[in-house]
């Protein structure tokens, strides 16, 4: 163990020392680039239509000609991964685009990948990624909310920011970030808070990382969550991930989600809950049953922020429960994943959401 320890120590130091040579050196950055589709690669019938434009048009290589600033910042290549609409996105996918970033972040001439992406399912895939890149070199998704086609199209100074974070030092050991509208978030707290306005990525109430401005990233804060080389999760063996769905409860709800979905194949449950991820009495007898079957019922809040607090709305140590802390649903499903592929133990899952 202490073995391992140093050989880590050394190797981060190694790498630091290239990195900060590299950049001593005045090279550019080598960032690449992987276009996964989007509205960052949308077009539209008109200049001014900025909903029903058509997502995941643009290749990767004509987004890039786009921005001849990129040059100024980094060297750029480009590989076109997928070309789909965020609202498609797989774990099959998520497991293609882990691997290619691991694969490229272990060659020493690349400095930091930029994924280009469809807001829609952003913030999940980052959050993935940041649970399972094994590199502490930058990793920055990015997407647009309007077209290229669209007047002030937000696309290319998205694209011209995330490159040039990528290529950063500052960014390195920062976890994945999303970075749009001169913002830098963290992978783990951001979430679209808006169906269509360009400053839709917030983190309402954890906050950014910082801002990019005057072409330089400006960091303020960093996660205090372990993320990339920290995580205990490695998917470079994994062909596809436990089937892990979300119930989602307002008033009147009744078990019938929740049936379905364990009778579906469902390994583990999100129960997106009201206010504390509190637990309907029509609902709590379907869970309960769940668990019995051996499902790893989550309890999560469709609330949004603010932690699910262990034993508050429901006696989660009686029912054998986990709660999400601060995950909110489609997040808290994206680490259940994760944990079945290496316990179905509910106190090593528990750890697993108030470590990551
Ligand atoms: N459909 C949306 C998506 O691909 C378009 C976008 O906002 O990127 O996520």
């Amino acid at each position: 163990m202490f073995l391992k320890f140093i050989r880590t120590c050394f190797a981060l130091f190694l790498f630091t020392l290239c990195a900060a040579a590299a950049h001593a050196a005045g090279r550019l950055p080598n960032v690449v680039i992987l276009a996964t589709g989007g509205t960052i690669a949308g077009t539209g019938a008109t200049s001014t239509t900025t909903v029903g434009y058509t997502a995941a048009k643009v290749g990767v290589d004509d987004l890039i000609k786009a921005v001849p600033e990129l040059k100024q910042v980094a060297h750029v290549t480009g590989e076109q991964v997928f070309q789909i609409a965020s609202e498609n996105m797989s774990n099959e996918h998520w497991l293609t685009l882990a691997k290619r970033v691991n694969t490229l972040l272990a060659r020493p001439d690349v400095d930091g990948v930029v994924i280009t992406h469809g807001t829609d399912t952003i913030e999940e895939t980052a959050y993935f990624l940041d649970l399972v890149v094994k590199s502490r070199k930058p990793v920055v998704v990015v997407g647009a909310m309007r077209p290229s086609t669209a007047i002030s199209a937000d696309g290319p100074i998205n694209l011209y920011n995330a490159v040039l974070v990528a290529g950063s030092q500052e960014a390195v050991g920062k976890g994945v970030l999303v970075v749009m509208n001169d913002q830098i978030n963290a992978a783990r707290d951001v979430s679209k808070t808006n169906t269509t306005t360009t400053d839709t990525f917030k983190a309402t109430e954890l906050g950014l990382l910082g801002y990019v401005v005057g072409n330089q990233p400006h960091f303020y804060r960093a996660s205090t969550r372990k993320h990339t080389v920290d995580t205990e999760f490695d998917v470079s063996n994994l062909t596809s991930l436990p089937q892990v769905d979300i119930a989602y409860t307002y008033a009147n709800v009744g078990p019938t989600a929740v049936n379905a979905l364990v009778a579906a194949g469902a390994k583990g449950l999100i129960h997106a809950g009201v206010g504390d991820g509190s637990l309907p009495i029509k609902v709590r007898p379907a869970l309960s049953a769940a668990r019995e079957k051996g499902v790893i019922i989550v309890r999560a809040s469709r609330v949004g922020q603010g932690i699910v607090a262990r034993n508050g709305e429901a006696n989660d140590d009686q029912l054998d429960f986990v709660v999400a802390d601060t995950l909110n649903p489609q997040k808290a499903r994206i680490l259940l994943m994760l944990a079945l592929t290496k316990t179905n133990d509910t106190k090593e899952i528990q750890r697993m959401f108030y470590t990551y």
